[in-house]
């Protein structure tokens, strides 16, 4: 064995994979539940899918349960996604079922590379790209966290895609940029709400779509743009929003032929 061999492989293999994930269908921006919900729906339909998640780790704000406890929780709506992912849960007294993050994280992730998804951990999603006439959102600008944490002036790259999907949470990054740097969108980001759970629960699902020609939400996201209430450590409405935003997506890639 020869460590130039290992570091050909890595290196030839890898930028091979980037080079073909230049152009795709579809950008998820975010590896949490929803985003990799979304991202197991839109792979399933035969689309091109791109996950950016930030962090070296799937899950977002799954994996810590609810305060570090290892249970998270689901309404009986949810029931059927879960089990489409074949994760296992615990029917209790409150009418309501709970299961391990650990095993949700993996299976959601697992299900979603199995479909075709391709998921680049350690990549920061920083800005988007955009055209007028029509104004549309085309794809997004990234680079390596560490370059981006270190605060260094190094030029992101580009990916295009015929649709970018924000499934970052709470801070919804993607549609905060789109409304700062691109305000022929008329974009507003309301903030979220303090905690509602039965109405967070509804609203979000309700209210996940495009937000602008070629720009969805996805998740928690939803909630910041729109001002709704936050839910906690019940976790139906991300999966129902994840796979409501890959039926939208799904039915607008279908109408438009690709450029
Ligand atoms: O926060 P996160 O889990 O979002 P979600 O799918 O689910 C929310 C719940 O976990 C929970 C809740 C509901 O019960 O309140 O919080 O809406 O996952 C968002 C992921 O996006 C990544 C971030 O690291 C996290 O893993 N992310 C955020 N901004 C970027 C990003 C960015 N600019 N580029 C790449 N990844």
């Amino acid at each position: 064995m020869r460590e130039s061999h290992i570091s050909r492989a890595i290196i030839k293999y890898a930028l091979r994979d980037l080079e073909e994930l230049s152009e795709v269908d579809v950008v998820v921006v975010g590896a949490g539940p929803s985003g990799l919900t979304a991202s197991y729906y839109l792979a399933r339909e035969g689309f091109k899918v791109l996950v950016f998640e930030r962090r070296f780790s799937f899950g977002g704000g799954t994996g810590p349960g609810g305060n570090l406890l290892p249970r998270i929780v689901f309404q009986e709506e949810a029931r059927g996604i879960l089990e489409e992912f074949g994760a296992k849960y615990t029917k209790t007294e409150y009418g309501l079922y709970v299961a391990d993050p650990a095993e949700v994280v993996a299976k959601l992730a697992s299900r979603a590379i199995d479909a075709g998804a391709r998921v680049l951990l350690g990549a920061h999603v920083q800005d988007l790209v955009y055209r007028t006439d029509p104004l549309r959102v085309v794809g997004v600008m990234w680079m390596w966290t560490p370059i981006h944490e270190g605060g260094y002036h190094v030029d992101p790259l580009y990916t295009e895609s015929r649709a970018v999907i924000d499934a970052t949470g709470h801070g919804s990054e993607i549609v905060n940029i789109a409304a700062r740097k691109i305000p022929e969108l008329r974009l507003e980001v309301k903030g979220e709400k303090s905690g509602y759970a039965e109405l967070a629960e509804r609203l979000i699902v309700e209210y996940t779509g495009r937000v602008a020609p070629g720009l969805y939400v996805t998740g928690m996201a939803v909630g910041a743009v729109y001002g709704l209430p936050r839910m906690g450590p019940i976790f139906g409405g991300m999966l129902l929003s994840g796979r409501k935003i890959a039926e939208i997506v799904t039915r607008d890639l279908k109408q438009s032929r690709p450029s």
